[in-house]
């Protein structure tokens, strides 16, 4: 473990001894500098209204207003919410703006690249295709989306997408969202000062709100990506802050939406825009993402990720980068302070965000090719003006790109294509289950700790990991995302990630691509075998280095759609037990999903292997055991290749010392 205990990365390590030689403050000494606040921390602090800040650090203390601890814990959890809602289907919402450009021709540059999701997707919106051009369809997709935000009635379109019987739970406890918007606004009126003060009744709309955003503005964002920049499948890429070249013009685009920074793809690798670079004396300009603009942009055009969201400063602090290019969401304002001491700009982007004393070059996607060029220009420019370099050399392959359609795809071919294989690994006890691990880094915590020790016991113990967000970029830094993982896996996940030619951990792509994990778990529990809900899948979804509002939303979708939830880190409702209790076992009586707050990543997967044998359990399939399958995978068929060769008569069963039980 590094001296520092800040991180397990050595990258990450290196770059924070260099700040410290050079006096340069970090997320991470922030983190150690400013305590958290431990009334507001517990979600005991009210400050909706100027009466107060009300504390209420003491038992039984209520708001000036009256307000009880229940009531105030709800009030800021349900907000929190909210605000990860807004922010996830804003992005959904700019999606489509930028679809209906492309389709009317005003937003020169983009096009439509997946004729046939676009045809799935208005199919789901209830848009007739026959004898339509894919321009007349994607105007009324857009449309249709836009109305989706805007809704004031009814349900909204994609909730058919879900499981037949979760469906009827959303209508029984009258949380089906009937608009993304609406659903938002509805909190904060909720929660204004004198309003709704039932813990239960607020965190209902809580789960409201939060499933427009899943099954919304989330998928919304997903489908409407996918559309305009095209479906991922699986491609070779790197990771980590060694992609950042040594003699090249260097530029890392950080933050969330693929609109700007498809267009700084297609910019940088402009034939001519590079031999630009090279009259500056660079050798070439190499692109790097970090959170989820690199997730977009590392599993559709291969553009390598500078790593995730804790290595955002440690970047510049490389002092290669020429800009750094950024739109919206999770970006430090601390980048401004760090940027002063090299020659990098910190160019922002989004009408939404600006940084003071950035340069702010605004993108719109009328614009947005000549947009891109004057940005990938500006770096250009500035690198004449590097000083010197520290890059560490520090990088792994990945292999991102597992989107629904393709896992569908390597499951069973075009013509079958189908999740019943998946079904049937987890029903024979190959896969004891299936685990979600997304979400953040928090420097509260050190980096990538939690989220490495937790996805190397789910694969010890047989669970195929998905991930999304900065998880799965904390795992490719680690080499998890490729073949050469196999070696952490179980027997029966090794087995079944060498027949399907996959690695044990499959990239899904941002923080709004939780929507795909949505989609996988609807079609598993339609496919048959693993009940008729998601809430019978034995599977979990766990967020252990989380710090966003946006985590707490998607946290909450998940369990409103019947799934068991654990964040680390600390919990924000630590306050009220009654809350607590709330979102865990009278959650778990509606929903069938379950929300917990477990800082102790050893107990997050105990807990969350126990939760995999009980849904097992319930469904009557196999106990797991690890020793059923014996040492399966290409050492026993190889041994069993070598054998047969010198005329051994044995099965690769016997080869391995085992005997395959019946089920
Ligand atoms: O939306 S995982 S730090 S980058 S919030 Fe942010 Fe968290 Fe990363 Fe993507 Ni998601």
């Amino acid at each position: 473990m590094p001296k520092s205990r800040k991180t397990i990365d050595p990258a990450a390590e290196a770059m924070l001894d260099k700040a410290a030689e050079m006096g340069i403050a970090t997320a991470f000494d922030r983190a150690d500098q400013m305590k958290p606040c431990p009334i507001g921390s517990k979600g005991l602090c009210c400050k909706n209204c100027a009466m107060g800040p009300c504390r209420l650090a003491k038992e039984g203390q209520v708001g000036i207003c009256g307000a009880t601890i229940e009531t105030v814990v709800a009030r800021n959890l349900a907000r929190a919410i909210a605000a990860g809602a807004a922010a996830h289907s804003d992005h959904g919402r700019d999606m489509a703006f930028v679809l209906h450009g492309a389709a009317t021709g005003e937003a020169p540059g983009y096009r439509i690249r997946d004729e046939f999701k676009l045809r799935e997707v208005a199919r789901d919106l209830g848009i007739d295709t026959d004898g339509r051009t894919k321009e007349e369809i994607a105007i009324e997709v857009a449309e249709k989306a836009l109305a989706e935000f805007g809704r004031q009635s009814g349900q909204l379109s994609y909730l058919s997408r879900a499981p037949r019987k979760r469906q009827e739970i959303w209508k029984e406890l009258n949380i089906a969202p009937r608009g993304i918007d609406r659903e938002i606004v509805e909190i904060l009126h909720r929660t204004v000062v004198g309003n709704d003060q039932d813990a239960e009744h607020i965190l209902d709309q809580g789960m409201r709100a939060a499933l427009g955003d899943g099954w919304g503005g989330s998928m919304l964002a997903t489908d409407l990506s996918d559309i305009l920049f095209g479906t991922p499948s699986p491609l070779v890429t790197q990771v980590n802050l060694g992609v950042l070249k040594d003699d090249e013009v260097n530029i890392i685009i950080h933050g969330h939406e693929p609109t700007l920074s498809e267009m700084i793809v297609a910019a940088a690798r402009d034939p001519e825009m590079i031999e630009y670079a090279k009259s500056k004396g660079a050798n070439g300009i190499t692109l790097a993402g970090i959170c989820c603009t690199s997730n977009e942009t590392l599993m559709r055009q291969g553009v390598p990720s500078a790593g995730n969201f804790l290595h955002q400063e440690l970047a510049v602090l490389t002092g290669a980068v020429e800009a750094m290019v950024v739109d919206v969401q999770c970006i430090f304002q601390g980048l401004q302070d760090v940027t002063e001491n090299f020659h990098t700009k910190l160019i922002t982007t989004s009408p939404k965000a600006m940084i003071s004393g950035a340069i702010h070059m605004q993108f719109d996607e009328h614009h947005a090719p000549e947009i891109a060029r004057e940005i990938v220009k500006t770096a250009v420019d500035n690198y004449p003006n590097r000083g010197a370099t520290y890059i560490p050399q520090v990088h792994e392959n990945m292999v991102p790109g597992f989107s629904h359609e393709y896992i569908r795809y390597m499951l069973g071919g075009y013509y079958r294509g189908s999740l019943r294989p998946l079904n049937d690994a987890i029903m024979s006890g190959r896969l004891r289950g299936v685990a979600g691990v997304v979400g953040c880094n928090n420097p509260r915590v050190v980096q990538d700790e939690a989220h490495s020790h937790i996805v190397r016991e789910f694969l010890k113990n047989d669970v195929l990991v998905v991930q999304t967000g900065c998880g799965a970029l904390c795992s490719a830094k680690y080499g998890l995302l490729q073949g050469e993982a196999l070696e952490y896996a179980g027997p029966g996940l090794r087995e079944i990630c060498e027949t399907v030619g996959i690695p044990p951990i499959l990239h899904m792509g941002s923080c709004v691509d939780n929507s795909r994990i949505l989609t996988v778990l609807a079609e598993m529990a339609t496919e048959g075998g693993l009940g008729d809900d998601i809430s019978d899948i034995p599977g979990v979804g766990i967020a252990p280095e989380w710090m966003s509002e946006k985590a707490l939303t998607i946290g909450t979708y998940f369990v409103a759609s019947g799934a068991y939830v654990l964040f680390g880190v600390r919990s924000p409702i630590e306050g009220s037990e009654a809350v607590t209790d709330l979102i865990g076992r009278r959650w778990e009586e509606k929903t069938g999903g379950k929300l917990e707050f477990e800082p102790d990543p050893a107990k997050i997967v105990q807990k969350s292997l126990d939760h995999i044998d009980k849904k097992r359990a319930a469904l009557g399939l196999p106990k797991y055991d690890a020793s059923r399958f014996g040492q399966s995978g290409d050492r026993r068929y190889n041994a069993w290749l070598r054998a047969q060769a010198e005329g051994a008569k044995v099965s690769p069963y016997s080869m391995a010392g085992v005997t395959v039980k019946e089920a």
